[in-house]
């Protein structure tokens, strides 16, 4: 394996490949690096304005109806006087949710991570195809164009939900974000899903062919293992919703009738009959579901590795993890249901469906033990990776523990469509994913910039962010549990919920806090790529491939020939070694055991 890898890389340097021009090397680039990179960056651009747009959500939550300069500036005609619309808000969290879920935390972390990490930690000059990868950015750069292009629609944005159900999305006179907005919406989500399922396949082969001499599966880095998995799941289930996202075009478009059935508008009867939008529902979530997945898992993998190396310590019970990742990408794909509780579905399928769902629960938990295990006794390196990853263990707990609740359909029941949920996924998906994300650049940055990121406005950052995460999302279970629904722009018509007007207040500053100390990241990431301390060659003590590569990143990866491997990831402190850490590509001594829990 790698020897062809090896004349790969000769005839790269020494034949076809000609000098690199600055569009060879920073745009049109086929270097896995590099389009690691520009996935990095798009993807926090497409965060910021996530973050902007929930910060007016909360804002107008806390003070309704009230004038507020910031939205008449961002939302102008959608804001007259200051005071917003109730359609802008529902575009607000349709776009919102959409560019979190898929823009950052599906193309930002596998974007970034698998790109960098699948080649430099198997031990492989590139993917398996640079040209694919490179199309796979630039489609990914293309949908994030027109998702953004259909925010300044005249008539608004999509304004569906980032789960975009019929009728209200396949009526393109339903309300203004119906219209353009939400066909620029589909067309971007169907070049996103292209994007995504090129980028999987790549990252699938390079896993399966291009492993280095001595790479045997089971010595993967639980990175690579759970990168791998999510582009399985992720060829598996975006197919799905690109059927579904297609039919949806033929619905409001062509005068098909997959979703909708005896519709009346103003009196009006329409012409459709016989579809179904509870088709859409299953459609939906077959991807939907698992998509929660395609974003925790690449943050999993990226937390074993930080937690292993932070203590110190071999990570405990590494074929418990591999095979929980395995016992949860086939899970993923069979609870779907349990978002469609109350659609109408038999209460018996119903049951089913809590069942797989809870199921869930014991590879979840021993992947939580196992962390903790790692941690415990370990010679803790308190780095913000690693505090953003033991913030990741936190959450998926916290999050994990109300996802048995809602599993269970009697109790989803009671309250489906409140601010519960909206805790629960934001804890358990959107926070863990998103610290799975800070995690793994505050690592890795100086693997992918040859600088460090400073490391006290590193701290600044994880402490207020994890203070205001749950400033924002532990009360929301208790006005949820109080009756508060999701959605709604406002609530001052019901005086029921009056009583909770103070701790949505409460909330909002929390949010504003967290939004606004992400600054402090930005200013550290972009001033440390140019002025930033010069990195080490292994400034973590790490035993993965990637550190053995040069700082100043050359094409092929590394100069000679391609470091062999000898044993697993994972040979922190063990007995017999001078160093606390014994790198994959250092040869076993003679008599000494390989380990492998
Ligand atoms: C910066 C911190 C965040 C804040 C303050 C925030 C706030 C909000 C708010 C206020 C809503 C609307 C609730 C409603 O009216 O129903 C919402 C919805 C949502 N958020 Fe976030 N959010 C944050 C981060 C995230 C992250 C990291 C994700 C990633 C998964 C995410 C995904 C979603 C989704 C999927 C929805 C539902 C959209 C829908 O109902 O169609 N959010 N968020
Ligand atoms: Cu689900």
């Amino acid at each position: 394996m790698s020897a062809h890898a090896d004349t790969h890389a000769h005839e790269d340097d020494h034949g076809h490949h000609h000098k690199e021009t600055f569009i060879t090397k920073y745009i049109f680039s086929q270097d896995h690096k590099m389009i690691a990179k520009q996935y990095l960056i798009t993807a926090t651009i497409m965060g910021v304005i996530a973050v902007v747009l929930s910060m007016m959500m909360r804002m107008q939550l806390a003070w309704p109806e009230e004038p507020n300069v910031i939205f008449e500036a961002l939302l102008g005609k959608w804001a007259p006087d200051g005071v917003m619309d109730a359609d802008i808000y529902l575009a607000l969290v349709t776009i919102h949710g959409t560019l979190m879920v898929f823009f950052v935390l599906t193309a930002g972390l596998s974007g970034t991570f698998s790109n960098l990490l699948i080649p430099l930690q198997i031990g492989a000059r590139d993917m398996a195809s640079g040209f694919l990868n490179m199309i796979s950015y630039w489609l990914f750069f293309l949908s994030s164009v027109i998702m953004i292009i259909s925010l300044f629609v005249e008539a608004g944005p999509a304004a569906a939900g980032w789960t975009i159900y019929p009728p209200l999305s396949a009526l393109p006179m339903a309300q203004g974000g119906s219209g353009m907005g939400m066909t620029l919406w589909l067309v971007s989500m169907a070049i996103f899903i292209a994007s995504s399922l090129l980028g999987s396949l790549n990252y699938i082969v390079t896993v399966i062919n291009l492993r280095t001499k001595g790479m045997s599966m089971t010595r993967l880095p639980l990175t690579i293992w759970a990168f791998f998995i999510t582009a399985v799941i992720g060829v598996i289930s975006f197919p799905v919703l690109l059927s579904a996202a297609l039919l949806l075009i033929m619905d409001r478009s062509f005068g098909t009738s997959f979703f909708l059935s005896d519709i009346f508008i103003q009196g009006e009867v329409l012409h459709y009959q016989g579809g179904s939008p509870v088709l859409f529902e299953h459609l939906f979530w077959f991807l939907g579901h698992p998509e929660v997945y395609i974003v925790l898992l690449p943050a999993l993998g990226i937390t074993s590795e930080i937690i292993a190396t932070n203590s110190r310590k071999p990570i405990f019970g590494y074929r418990a993890m591999v095979a929980s990742i395995l016992a949860i990408a086939f899970l993923s794909t069979i609870v779907w249901g349990h978002h469609m509780f109350i659609s109408g579905m038999n209460p018996f399928l119903g049951s089913v469906f809590t069942f797989t769902t809870l199921l869930i629960a014991i590879p979840s938990a021993v992947k939580a033990f196992n962390y903790i295990t790692t941690l415990w006794k370990g010679n803790l390196q308190m780095n913000p990776a690693m505090l953003f990853s033991i913030g990741l263990v936190s959450t998926f707990i916290t999050g994990g523990l109300t996802g048995i609740i809602l599993g269970d359909s009697a109790l989803d029941i009671n309250v489906h469509d409140t601010y519960f949920v909206v805790a629960h996924f934001h804890l358990v998906m959107g926070i863990s994913a998103l610290y799975g994300m800070f995690a793994g650049i505050y690592h890795w940055f100086p693997r992918m910039f040859g600088r460090m990121l400073n490391k006290n406005l590193g701290y600044i950052h994880f402490w207020v962010t994890a203070i205001s995460a749950y400033g924002v999302f532990f009360p929301m279970h208790f006005i949820g549990m109080a009756g508060l629904p999701r959605r709604y722009y406002t609530n001052s018509n019901f005086p029921l919920f009056d009583d909770l007007a103070d701790v949505n207040v409460v909330i909002t500053i929390f949010a504003v806090i967290g939004g606004v100390f992400q600054i402090v990241f930005l200013w550290n990431f972009f001033y440390s790529i140019f002025y930033g301390k010069k990195a080490e060659q292994n400034p973590w003590k790490s035993n993965t491939l990637e550190w053995t590569a040069p700082v100043k990143h050359i094409h092929g990866n590394w100069p000679g020939e391609i470091p062999h491997v000898h044993r697993w990831a994972y040979d922190y402190s063990k007995p017999g070694h001078d160093n606390d850490f014994v790198p994959q590509n250092i040869p076993l001594k003679d008599g000494e055991e390989e380990l492998q829990h």
